[in-house]
C-alpha cells in the first residue's frame, strides 16, 4: 500500500511569489558604456593614463568614465590624445579587430605627454579599440563606428 503523500501542506499562497525575480544581470550598472557614447565631429577626445584604465577626461561626456566606448561617424575627423594619470609611462594605439594598429595611429611610450600625444585622425570602419600598448589588458576601449 503506498503511502499517501505527505507534506501535501504548502500553503498555495504563490500568488505574490515572482515580486522578486529581479533580473541580477550586470547590466544594471554600465548601461552607459554598453550603449557607448557619441562624440561629435571634431571633438577632442582626451584620456587619463591610469594603468588600471583609461579615464576619461575630455568632452565631458566620457569625464570620469573608465574605459569609454566611443561612437564615431565614418569618415569624420576628430583628435584623440592621453594625458598623465597615475605618473605610468603609456602610449595610445587605436587598433582593429586583430589588434593591429590602423593607419598608423599611434604614439611612443612616454611618461610625459604633451601636445605630440594628440593626434588627428578620420575614423574608418576598421577601428575597433583604443589601447595602451604597456597595459593592454587593462587600458583599452571600444570604438563604435556608425
Ligand atoms: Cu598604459
Amino acid at each position: 500500500m503506498i503511502a499517501p503523500v505527505a507534506g501535501h501542506d504548502h500553503h498555495d499562497d504563490d500568488d505574490h511569489h515572482d515580486e522578486d525575480d529581479h533580473h541580477d544581470g550586470d547590466d544594471d550598472t554600465d548601461d552607459e558604456s554598453d550603449d557607448g557614447i557619441e562624440i561629435e565631429t571634431g571633438t577632442t577626445i582626451i584620456l587619463e593614463g591610469e594603468t588600471s584604465d583609461w579615464v576619461g577626461a575630455e568632452p565631458e561626456e566620457i569625464e570620469g568614465e573608465e574605459n569609454p566606448t566611443l561612437v564615431l561617424e565614418e569618415g569624420e575627423e576628430y583628435e584623440i590624445g592621453w594625458e598623465q594619470g597615475n605618473g605610468g609611462s603609456h602610449n595610445l594605439e587605436l587598433v582593429d579587430e586583430d589588434d593591429e594598429v590602423v593607419d598608423e595611429h599611434e604614439t611612443e611610450v612616454t611618461d610625459d605627454p604633451g601636445e605630440d600625444d594628440i593626434f588627428e585622425f578620420e575614423a574608418t570602419d576598421e577601428m575597433a579599440e583604443y589601447v595602451c600598448r604597456q597595459h593592454p589588458d587593462t587600458m583599452r576601449g571600444e570604438i563604435r563606428i556608425e
